[in-house]
């Protein structure tokens, strides 16, 4: 509730200027029966009287007078009903205002605090359940203000006007209204008892349902490679019709308060005309009266139904809150520190002492004791099995994830010390899992560093091996790329996050298995277009091809998470064993 209140703040004036309209609103439907009322007791009945008992001259002024009298207050009931739908329409808009403002401050915040997000919070929520969050639940928490207010001031003055006036007209017939309000809230309490539990069952089935989505139509290509359709079919089936299940029993259950309720709603008024036609016979009541009698009656259970009503949103909504605020309140494993350290884009060395790391929530060390310096102006290479913790180690330079033991120091400060922008300014990152966003490719290109210029990409996308198959398109560097970047090739798209990573001309290079999809001419190519135009950086790949990094100044070996060995080609080949069998198992016995 917290963060509603912070976020309903700048929208104070509006929820204000709402509340006043409502209440006029309010006030301006409880006249009119009234008005109405005056209307038939005084201009049709009191008249009626008088004429009948006139004669001649005095009996057409009476005429003219009555006609006077029902044009005035006609008008002045005009005038009640276009001050209702006036304010109504304020209402409206100041509530839209109000609503859609704030919903999409919150949206905005989640948004902003999932970006704030490090892999360990990811690791917490699903995607699905954070697109679900960021959009179904912030709606309906948008919903609830909008709807709440209304009802909250509204009903409220309806209800108890309603009843004060009611009271005015006939206080002999309170008893039907006190009945018919039992009658609302005993259907109310039945039906909403049914219904209720089923609510924070549809906000997860609905996280559910968007998962299974995404999942299977992400892994689309999957699916029908392995023709396993017939199962991902089955599989969202299911997820549907539970969702469809609950919400048909929840509608169900719903449908039938709206019958019952107009039954009772027809009752009513036809109990008021049955008893009231008795008392109007024995003139112990006006017929103007009792007509305003009717509409106040409606009002009252009116009144009663949109308070339930409003009863029954708050826990759902509530559960949207909590869920919201679940993720604004999560807290950040990687923060900066107040007075954080700015390095300037010099040669940077990195160092690692006595790293020790592992997943949060996960179980054991992943590294342990990782102790090695890149130097600036080097190549140093990573190698090892697969799942040795090689990605899990580079992650730590740009703290995607912390160190729980040792140290990573850049010049000797520590990472964890340093402006966060600052440090991933330093570093060109290019993960292993190669990822380009909807756009161009040079609109790819240029996001990493929006103040290059058009040659700095060329030379860029020239050293990653990419401008030979860019300019091969039409369209070249304007070349449309599909979300994901699925319509490039895998070796393609690698060298597009290459040429990305080089951009940002950063002191730091991380190439994280990121020669992988590259067959061996380019691969080698490419490594020499970055000693030679990177000669000051500090560059550090990661690798399974012997070939791509026996030449590296530092090749470090990587083996469950510790480094087995450390040195040059020549130096481990008779050093170390791991590294040696790696080598002779790649390699033909020229080429070691
Ligand atoms: N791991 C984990 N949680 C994550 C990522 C990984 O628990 N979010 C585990 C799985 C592995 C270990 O950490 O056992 C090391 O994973 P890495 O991704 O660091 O392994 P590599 O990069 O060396 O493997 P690959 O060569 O396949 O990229
Ligand atoms: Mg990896």
């Amino acid at each position: 509730m917290k963060h509603i209140k912070e976020h309903i703040k700048p929208y104070i004036p509006l929820l204000i200027a709402s509340i006043i309209f409502i209440a006029a609103q309010a006030y301006f439907n409880l006249m009119l029966p009234n008005v109405m009322s005056q209307l038939v007791n005084v201009g049709i009945q009191e008249y009626f009287q008088k004429i009948s008992a006139a004669t001649g001259e005095r009996a057409r002024v009476l005429i003219a007078e009555q006609k006077e009298y029902i044009y005035k207050t006609g008008f002045k009931m005009l005038l009640v009903a276009m001050g209702t739908s006036l304010c109504a329409l304020a209402v409206q808009y100041f509530n839209a205002r109000m609503g859609t403002g704030l919903s999409r401050d919150l949206r905005r915040s989640v948004f902003a605090k999932i970006e704030s997000f490090s892999s360990a919070e990811f690791d917490q929520f699903s995607t699905a359940s954070l697109i679900t969050r960021s959009t179904n639940d912030v709606q309906q928490v948008q919903m609830m203000l909008s709807m709440g207010v209304r009802t909250l001031v509204f009903a409220p003055v309806m209800g108890i006007g309603g009843v004060v006036m009611a009271m005015k007209k006939a206080p002999s017939m309170a008893w039907i209204n006190a009945l018919s309000v039992l009658l609302v809230l005993g259907l109310i309490s039945c039906v909403y008892s049914l219904a209720l539990p089923k609510f924070k069952l549809i906000q997860e089935l609905v996280d559910r349902l968007n998962l299974i989505a995404r999942e299977s139509l992400s892994g689309l290509m999957v699916v029908r490679a392995f023709s396993t359709q017939k199962y991902e079919e089955e599989r969202f089936d299911k997820a549907s019709n539970d969702y469809r299940k609950t919400n048909l029993f929840v509608n169900r259950v719903m449908s039938f308060m709206g019958p019952t309720m107009s039954l009772i709603q027809s009752l009513v008024p036809v109990a008021i005309v049955w008893i009231g036609a008795e008392k109007i016979a024995r003139s112990q009541l006006l017929v103007g009266d009792m007509m305003a009698y009717i509409q106040y009656s409606g009002n009252i259970m009116a009144a009663f139904m949109m308070i339930s009503g409003i009863f029954i949103m708050i826990p759902r909504a509530m559960v949207s809150v909590n869920r919201i605020s679940e993720v604004l309140d999560t807290q950040d494993m990687v923060v900066e520190k107040e007075d954080a350290v700015v390095l300037p884009k010099g040669r940077c060395d990195v160092q690692f002492s006595g790293v020790n790391f592992a997943y949060p929530g996960g179980d054991g060390e992943v590294l342990s004791d990782i102790t090695f310096t890149a130097k600036a102006g080097q190549v140093t290479a990573i190698i090892g099995s697969t799942g040795c913790g090689k990605t899990s180690l580079v992650n730590l330079i740009p703290r995607l994830y912390d160190v729980t033991g040792g140290s990573v120091k850049i010049n000797g400060v520590d990472v964890r010390d340093m402006n966060m922008k600052n440090l991933r300014d330093l570093i060109g990152y290019v993960p292993q899992k190669s990822v380009l966003f909807s756009g161009t490719i040079r609109s790819n290109l240029m996001a990493a560093n929006p103040g290059a210029t058009e040659d700095d990409m060329e030379k860029a996308c020239e050293i990653a091996q990419a401008k030979e198959f860019i300019s091969a398109k039409t369209e070249g560097y304007d070349y449309p790329i599909s979300q994901g970047g699925t319509n490039v090739s895998g070796g393609q798209r690698q060298r597009l996050t290459i040429a990305r990573a080089i951009m940002k001309m950063s002191p730091i290079y991380i190439f994280d298995d990121s020669f992988s999809a590259l067959d061996f001419t380019t691969d080698l190519k490419l490594r020499k277009a970055l000693k030679q135009n990177l000669s000051d950086a500090t560059i550090i790949i990661v690798g399974q091809r012997v070939a791509s990094i026996m030449d590296a100044d530092l090749i470090l070996v990587m083996d469950e998470g510790r480094i087995v060995g450390q040195g040059t080609h020549k130096q481990l080949l008779e050093s170390c064993e791991e590294y040696r069998e790696i080598a002779y198992s790649q390699l033909s016995k020229e080429e070691v």
